[in-house]
């Protein structure tokens, strides 16, 4: 019998990349909450399991050589839908092109989207003095990012421009969604963008990824 999974994380949007991703995999897990607003990422007990100091992190005691200790959201989606996905109903097999697809457009995520949306976010509502370059630099670039999501989408209408990948949903659009769900912070209107506005609502459906949304409260 599998071991529950340990996931380290907080309420934010990488935090929920994780949380989301477990639940639509159905897979056991156990939350541990590392307190941002008391900075606990910086603390030694959990610099010790991710040197980098930022959730989320898993622990998976049920790695083939000993437990396996991950962070950096990309790296986690790519491990959990390696080796929980063998069915390939939330990804496409090892060496084909929509493989490398969802590679690209994860990597795009957690490269493009989620550092600059969270410069953004930090500019606007958390930076100690109010500076417009900085708000205009972040804002107008997360604004051009969900633009190229929008292309991606639209060019894949023989799948109704539901997925970011082919005819299915992937670790690809999970990687997006909480961030796109955060965009309210910014007041930026996600409807901007039909196709991806589209897409936010139907996956804001599936029961896995609200419950994955609560996580870790
Ligand atoms: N590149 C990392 C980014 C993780 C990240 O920025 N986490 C934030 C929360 S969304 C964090 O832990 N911030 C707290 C800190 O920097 O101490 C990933 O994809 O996992």
């Amino acid at each position: 019998m599998s071991l529950p999974i340990k996931l380290y994380t907080f309420g934010t949007p990488n935090g929920h990349k994780a949380s989301i991703f477990l639940e639509v995999l159905g897979l056991k897990y156990d939350t541990i909450k590392v307190d941002l607003r008391k900075n606990e990422s910086k603390s030694d007990w959990f610099v010790k399991l991710n040197p980098n100091g930022r959730i989320p992190t898993i622990e998976d005691p049920n790695f083939k050589d000993g437990p396996l200790i991950l962070s950096q959201t990309g790296a986690i989606l790519q491990y959990l839908s390696d080796t929980y996905d063998k069915e390939h109903k939330y990804s496409y097999p090892f060496g084909t092109k929509n493989y490398y697809k969802t590679l690209e457009y994860l990597i795009f995520q957690v490269s493009e989207n989620g550092p600059i949306q969270g410069q953004a976010e930090h500019f606007i509502n958390f930076a100690k003095e109010k500076v417009p370059y900085g708000i205009n630099r972040y804002t107008n670039d997360t604004k051009r990012i969900y633009g190229v999501y929008e292309d991606i989408l639209s060019r894949n209408k023989e799948n109704d421009s539901k997925y970011l990948v082919g005819d299915r949903l992937t670790i690809a659009d999970f990687a997006l969604f909480s961030w796109a769900d955060s965009l309210k912070h910014l007041n930026i209107d996600i409807y901007e963008w039909p196709l991806i506005g589209k897409w936010y609502d139907a996956i804001k459906e599936i029961p896995a990824v609200q419950k994955g949304l609560k996580v870790p409260n």
